[in-house]
């Protein structure tokens, strides 16, 4: 059994492993199989983009007869912030340029919200994970974080906009959290742990004894 996952981004990758690690099956990245990603996400919600990640690479490998015991997942994902309503959103990893740092990012960020008081600063890390198995059924789950956006960068654990995630019941920024924190209560943790329970009551995967 294996999971392709249908991510190019190593810290997802790095978290997803973490998390599945008790499932009975290989997980793979499209780097492992010698593939990359050239589909255009350009869905208009999570859910449609974490659509087109699967299906792309579903058609691939498809078409090589090497379906068999596979399941292909991906990943959506990207914060939401109140006040600017749900920007950056579905356009996360491109905000700014695909190509910008998450210094430069995260910065214009924390200018563009300078004075937006302490109560107006909710946000959330959106997740969607689509997975598609070798009969084609395809499998959806969607899942949030809340937090804040905070005043200043914080932490270099984690990725993308974890420096700037504020989280007031932990007093720290997901950027400040441990693989294993982050993973316990993140958008990325909840989603995937339902994806397990999905896809283990189908028959799909098990666990590992
Ligand atoms: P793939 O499509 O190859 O999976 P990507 O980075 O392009 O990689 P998305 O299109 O789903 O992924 O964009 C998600 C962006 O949202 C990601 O690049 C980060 O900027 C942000 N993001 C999502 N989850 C995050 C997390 O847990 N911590 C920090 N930033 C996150």
């Amino acid at each position: 059994m294996r999971i392709v996952f249908a991510t190019g981004n190593a810290g997802k990758i790095r978290e997803i492993r973490d998390i599945l690690a008790d499932v009975d099956a290989e997980i793979l990245s499209l780097k492992d199989l010698g593939l990359s990603s050239e589909a255009e996400e350009n869905g208009s919600s999570f859910g449609e983009n974490a659509r087109i990640k699967i299906m792309e690479i579903y058609d691939i490998l498809n078409k090589r007869s090497d379906m068999k015991d596979t399941v292909i997942m991906a990943d959506d994902s990207g914060l939401c912030i109140d006040c600017l309503g749900g920007e950056p959103g579905v356009h996360s990893a491109r905000y700014m340029g695909h190509d910008t740092s998450y210094v430069i990012k995260n910065r214009a960020i924390l200018d563009r919200l300078r004075d937006v008081p302490e109560e107006e600063r909710g946000a959330g890390f959106v997740c969607h994970i689509s997975a598609i198995d070798e009969n084609g059924r395809i499998f959806d789950a969607e899942g949030e974080m809340r937090g804040r956006i905070a005043h200043e960068s914080r932490g270099s654990e984690g990725f993308g906009y974890d420096p700037i995630f504020y989280l007031p019941e932990l007093g720290r920024t997901s950027g400040e959290l441990s693989e294993e924190e982050k993973n316990a209560i993140s958008h990325r943790g909840k989603v995937l742990r339902m994806m397990k329970d999905i896809l283990s009551g189908e028959g799909i995967i098990s666990f590992r004894q």
